[in-house]
């Protein structure tokens, strides 16, 4: 009897660790591969409910700091932390570092393609060469 306990609280750990949504890395780089500077990797990502997504420090000096969301999610990381965030709402969140958020360095994560909050996207607050980038991202979406 005490064996079945230990057993059925092993499956509920591993059910709760694995069984729900995938991990998607971004990283945050002073240079990203093709050679732009002060850039998130990849900066859309299209995941699905129930994901969560790593953004990983390969360079020092940048954070994460959410932007505009479905959920209004208040969201700040540290400079040079690695941050893991699930996301369970559908929309779109916008994102950025920032010390860089000037220099566009943004990101967007699509979550099941829902596009319902776009409009408050496109006018938010994006200073600087964050609004070229914005609405280059938000053209660039699958229509
Ligand atoms: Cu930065």
């Amino acid at each position: 009897m005490k064996h079945m306990k230990i057993i059925f609280l092993l499956c509920l750990f591993f059910f709760s660790q694995n069984s729900f949504g995938a991990n998607y890395q971004v990283t945050m780089n002073d240079r990203d591969s093709a050679g732009n500077r002060l850039a998130f990797e990849k900066e859309i990502l299209s995941i699905s409910s129930g994901d969560s997504v790593t953004w990983l420090p390969v360079d020092k000096g940048h954070n994460i700091e959410m932007v505009v969301s479905p959920n209004n999610l208040k969201f700040s990381s540290s400079a040079g932390e690695e941050v893991t965030l699930k996301f369970e709402d559908p929309g779109i969140y916008y994102y950025r570092c920032s010390p860089h958020k000037s220099a566009g360095m943004i990101g967007l994560i699509i979550v099941d393609n829902n596009y319902s909050n776009i409009e408050q996207i496109k006018s938010s607050n994006a200073p600087g060469r964050a609004k070229i980038k914005l609405n280059s991202l938000l053209e660039s979406l699958p229509k």
